[in-house]
């Protein structure tokens, strides 16, 4: 049977990220990716003068008609939302429209490179975000977002192997199974790292670290991850991995393309690897 994923997300005209990513890597996975939109931008918030419309009021309804026509879910799949409301909506969708055995995929997007987002700037947002991992069954912070799960100095986070082992069991006392979290350095290497609560087992992965910064990779690492996470008999190391050296392959061919990094990395013409594994 085909997976169906509800999505929640912003969708951005330009500058690849958000929906546009998840309904692409999902659909190469073979999945159905139902999106729910959380705001409408011209272009993602790296960009300057762009449009944005928040969807807060919309989602309710949006989510009411989804229980009306009765649709459960193989995965509800959350990433960039803009208030406590929206969040509420994400709650929701997990408590009525999942799916034996649903997977509840949260990446808080939050802040990246030490600095919070502008809508992350305020702490109870952030305890609205933590309150949302406690209903996840799979997290994918980066380090950022990890020291603000934590209500640690995001600025002051220690990488190393040890440091993170400790945060990821933190997190995992808040509640989801599953911790990876995402843009670890090691040795001029690029990676993740997992730790599943139910088996105790953790590990890291790393390829190649690419020298440039594209936005979006975190929302394409968390989408390649569920996509390959939803198919039979594959194991968080496994799909940790794969995800890990899909942005690598896409970030090396996007340097060799040229193309400015705020535009994110071309992983179009490399959906085909999605598609035949
Ligand atoms: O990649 C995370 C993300 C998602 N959506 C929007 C963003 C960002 C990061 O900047 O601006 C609109």
């Amino acid at each position: 049977m085909q997976k169906k994923i509800a999505a929640v997300h912003d969708i951005s005209g330009f500058g690849r990220c958000s929906l546009t990513t998840a309904i692409a890597v999902l659909s190469a996975c073979g999945h159905q990716c139902c999106p729910v939109p959380s705001a409408v931008l011209s272009a993602h918030t790296a960009y300057e003068g762009i449009t944005y419309r928040d969807l807060t009021e919309d989602l309710p309804a949006y989510v009411h008609s989804f229980e009306t026509l009765g649709l459960r879910f193989d995965a509800i799949y959350s990433g960039y939302l803009s208030s406590g409301r929206q969040i509420e909506q994400v709650v929701r969708l997990a408590e009525n429209c999942a799916a034996e055995r649903c997977i509840t995929l949260i990446d808080p997007v939050m802040g990246d490179n030490g600095k919070p987002y502008t809508v992350a700037q305020n702490a109870s947002f952030i305890g609205d975000m933590r309150e949302l991992c406690r209903h996840a069954d799979v997290i994918t912070p980066n380090t950022t977002e990890v020291a603000m799960l934590l209500g640690e100095n995001p600025r002051s986070f220690s990488e190393d192997r040890a440091g993170i082992e400790n945060a990821m069991r933190r997190l995992a006392a808040l509640g989801p199974r599953d911790i990876i979290v995402t843009g670890l350095h090691e040795n001029g290497r690029i990676g993740a790292a997992y730790f599943c609560a139910a088996t105790d087992q953790s590990g890291f992965c790393f390829a190649g670290e690419v020298p440039a910064y594209f936005p979006g990779t975190g929302d394409l690492f968390a989408s390649v991850l569920l996509g390959v996470l939803l198919r039979d008999g594959q194991s968080l190391q496994s799909s940790t991995c794969q995800a890990v050296e899909f942005i690598h392959d896409c970030a090396q061919y996007t340097l060799e393309q040229g193309t400015p990094p705020i535009d994110g990395v071309q992983f179009e013409c490399l959906l085909d690897h999605l598609i035949k594994q």
